[in-house]
């Protein structure tokens, strides 16, 4: 080990850390309650230090994680016990805009608002914005393939990028592809990288597409009397044809804990919510025209007064920026509101849109059935629904042995489906124990083979997305 740390220190000075809080800090991302401690910490500055680090871990054997804001979902970015934690936050450049080519150059440990704020000074649009948008890197986002509200109509990570430079394992730096729009030359490694969780090459430079700036869009908060007819009139709203740029469902219970948590941290959301309102829906059209804009929600309530749940009157919209800020507060709380009331367990499952209803049932059904509390949330344009398994009063027994038969039937049920384990969070290590249900085995071993031609010795962020 200490030969370890010499080599690491020579190379890096100062950004070599081996103390208790810098271990403890980079031993967990925001998954569940897990943390495993490395036993150094590496921050560099260039993809010549990757290169080296990697060349390094390649050739003595070392375990290595790449890290990113620690806002992770599924534990991709936790390291291993006494591994090493390569952290990219000084790598957080944005290294060109070119605006001829509506494109941006960045580094990974970009915060992805930050890099949102300074494409708009340009009049451009970076879309994908998970609900951590103000704290996670871009370099995460590319990792996970994240997504996020705008999804449903813009697509999520893996849409905006072009090219990629990498480090592979052994220490070699590339690009992935070229800084087009179109590309038919060779296998895709730019898009196989994406979403592959820092288990094939560390991520150094990101080359993203990007849009002309929306000057505009509305917002409406969309009470139901019943979950299951708040998800159908998702899928209702995009047989009609009307894309909303986002179309999100809060259950009742998400709605409260979440205006309950910035109540007790000092923010105020003064939304009424009705007694027998079960469920929200948060639709927001954007574009470049008011006018039509304003037809689109006309539209969009019109389709949803066949719902005999739906409260018209009781539809809230949002008038002023302010109101806006205040709804996709509440909404962007939810988890993180959650989380605080008790230890949990969030599933990312996902279904083709129509078949949200179904999944929101089987839920609901399997918590009678095992008894766990769930509060759901998400995505529901995208039939992506966050599921959070609440521990509340269950004991470890039930907690331990009885919720994973559960969270097993779960999936199987998404997989009848024809949907899958995750939308946007990934497997990390959370959910690999799942991952026979999603893919068979010639599918899984066809992975494990990828990973070994990129990873011969297993050094780079082992123990992710493959049930051990
Ligand atoms: C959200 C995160 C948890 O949608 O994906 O809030
Ligand atoms: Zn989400």
């Amino acid at each position: 080990m200490e030969n370890h740390v010499s080599f690491f220190s020579e190379l890096l000075g100062q950004y070599c850390y081996t103390d208790r809080i810098t271990i403890e800090t980079y031993s967990h991302d925001q998954t569940e309650d897990i943390s495993q401690l490395p036993f150094m910490v590496l921050k560099p500055k260039t993809v010549e230090e990757v290169s080296k680090i990697l060349a390094y871990c390649h050739q003595h054997n070392l375990a290595i994680t790449p890290i990113g804001a620690r806002t992770g979902l599924s534990g991709g970015a936790i390291p291993n016990q006494n591994g090493i934690a390569l952290s990219m936050e000084r790598m957080n450049n944005v290294i060109e805009i070119d605006e001829k080519n509506h494109q941006v150059t960045v580094e990974p440990g970009v915060i992805t608002e930050v890099l949102q704020d300074k494409v708009k000074e340009y009049g451009l649009f970076y879309p994908p914005d998970p609900a951590s948008k103000g704290s996670c890197f871009i370099g995460g986002n590319v990792a996970e393939n994240s997504g996020g509200p705008k999804a449903v109509k813009y697509g999520v990570t893996k849409d905006y990028v072009l090219n990629l430079q990498v480090v592979l394992p052994n220490g070699h730096a590339m690009w992935t592809g070229a800084n087009v729009l179109k590309n038919a030359t060779g296998y895709n490694l730019t898009q196989l990288i994406v979403g592959s969780e820092g288990t094939l090459a560390v991520i150094t430079k990101i080359v993203l597409k990007l849009l002309p700036l929306p000057t505009c869009d509305l917002l409406i908060l969309v009470p139901f009397r019943s979950v299951i007819q708040a998800c159908q009139a998702v899928s209702e709203i995009y047989q009609n044809g009307i894309i909303p740029s986002a179309c999100e469902l809060m259950e009742r219970e998400a709605m409260i804990c979440s205006q309950e948590y910035l109540q007790k941290n000092g923010v105020e959301v003064p939304i009424p919510i009705q007694k027998h309102h079960q469920a929200h829906l948060l639709i927001e059209v954007d574009g470049f025209k008011n006018e039509a804009l304003m037809d689109d929600i006309n539209n969009i309530l019109s389709v949803l007064e066949k719902f005999d749940s739906f409260d018209a009157n009781d539809v809230l919209f949002a008038a002023t920026e302010e109101d806006k800020k205040q709804l996709w507060m509440l909404r962007r709380t939810v988890g993180h509101a959650v989380k605080s009331i008790s230890v949990y367990k969030e599933e990312d499952t996902v279904v083709p849109r129509y078949a949200l209803p179904d999944l929101l049932k089987k839920v609901k059904e399997l918590g009678d059935k095992y008894a766990f509390r769930s509060i759901c949330y998400g995505h529901a344009g995208d039939g992506n629904l966050h599921v959070n398994i609440l521990k509340d009063t269950m004991n470890d027994r039930q907690w331990n042995e009885q919720l994973p038969i559960a969270i097993r039937e779960l999936f199987s049920e998404v997989v009848k489906l024809k949907g899958t384990l995750s939308g946007e969070h990934g497997i990390g290590l959370v959910q690999k124990q799942y991952m026979d249900i999603a893919f068979d085995q010639v599918s899984i071993q066809l992975m494990k083979q990828i990973k070994k031609v990129f990873d011969p010795n297993n050094i780079l962020n082992a123990g992710k997305i493959f049930p051990s």
